[in-house]
């Protein structure tokens, strides 16, 4: 740790003491406030999903496991402040969720990682209710509509959110950020922009917040989280609306279907970022960079002239970047020991923007 992070993390520790709070959240609403002081102070924390389970060629083999490892720690010396995880397979009551992590790790790594100081969020690819396929299952356009109330699939939708919701009262009430039904402003899951109407949708983010009230769970800081490259009316014409969202984000990627794409990814969140950051203040919410990255990171400068490129201006909370696969090696949003990317990373890490555990 630099020592600008220490006197950040000292200065944090002495502010909660001072508040008689605990540095750890203990409620769905210190987590909110403590993102939101983040964000105020131009402080953004990083995020990884699945840091702590697996890697670049490596992975979790054994239940008795520390959670020690993790590719962030491996190349700058910190755990990133926010690890996510998903969900999908829980709707199954499956034990490993779809990429192969047993749920009864994630809740020990989650358990490990918050431990640690850090903040914990959960997405959630679950499978097609209707025709039985994976979330990105769009050959039915009926979905939505047949898991709300009166529709076909519903019993079945409710056993689904009944097993989530399970799984998240096992978590002793630790504040976690829940960011189900993403990217909707796509077309790519069955829950997307073409699926279903604006009405529907509202009605699903709706019908699962309240179903997670109803069930008892107290933990949950709630994020919405389409996909970039939306106007503001796009964004609204979809939002649940202020009693059912904390966190108003975006996903937001790099890819190559652009002649430019650093300047592109670049410009778009920028764009994308100055209207949210008014809009998110005139309804009282944090924003979030819910998921973000480049495959295979191939810009070995990516870390700061891309990602603090775009966010830099903006109060964006955390920033989560992809997974890195163990099991396909050009799928890693993340550096890993020995990445191209390593050494910008270590630029990030040590920039005074950033957030990482101390
Ligand atoms: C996608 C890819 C898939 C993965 C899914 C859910 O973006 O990483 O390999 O199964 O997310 O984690």
């Amino acid at each position: 740790m630099n020592l600008q992070k220490f006197l950040f993390s000292l200065a944090v520790a002495l502010t909660c003491l001072s508040a008689c709070r605990t540095e750890k959240p203990n409620t769905a609403e210190d987590l909110v406030r403590r993102l939101a002081e983040a964000a105020q102070q131009g402080k953004m924390l990083y995020g990884h999903q699945d840091d702590l389970v697996y890697g670049h060629s490596w992975k979790v083999e054994s239940d008795g496991d520390a959670f020690a490892r993790s590719d962030v720690q491996s190349v700058c010396g910190a755990y990133p402040a926010v690890v996510g995880f998903d969900l999908g397979g829980i709707e199954l009551g499956n034990e490993k969720n779809l990429d192969g992590v047993p749920f009864a790790w994630m809740r020990k790594a989650v358990q490990v990682h918050t431990a640690r100081g850090g903040v914990v969020t959960f997405s959630w690819h679950p499978r097609n209710p209707l025709t039985g396929g994976d979330a990105w299952d769009v050959s039915d356009s009926t979905v939505v509509r047949s898991v709300l109330e009166g529709g076909a699939c519903a019993p079945l939708f409710q056993q689904w959110l009944g097993r989530a919701a399970a799984f998240l009262k096992t978590l002793d009430g630790i504040p976690v950020i829940f960011r189900p039904w993403h990217e909707h402003m796509g077309s790519w899951f069955w829950w997307g922009r073409n699926l279903c109407s604006d009405e529907e949708y509202v009605a699903l983010f709706r019908y699962t917040v309240r179903f997670m009230q109803n069930a008892g769970v107290k933990n949950l800081v709630w994020a919405f989280s389409p996909n970039s490259e939306v106007t503001a009316e796009e964004y609204m014409s979809r939002y649940p609306g202020d009693d059912c969202v904390d966190i108003m984000g975006l996903d937001h990627y790099e890819g190559t279907y652009v002649p430019d794409p650093d300047a592109y990814y670049v410009e778009i969140l920028r764009r994308d970022l100055a209207w949210l950051t008014p809009l998110a203040a005139s309804h009282g919410k944090v924003v979030a960079l819910t998921e973000t990255g480049y495959e295979g990171i191939p810009n070995p400068r990516w870390w700061t002239d891309c990602l603090l490129a775009g966010v830099a201006d903006y109060p964006v909370a955390y920033a989560l970047t992809w997974r890195n696969a163990h099991d396909r090696p050009g799928h890693f949003y993340a550096p890993y020991p020995g990445s191209a990317d390593s050494k910008n990373f270590l630029e990030f890490y040590h920039n005074e923007h950033t957030v990482f555990l101390p």
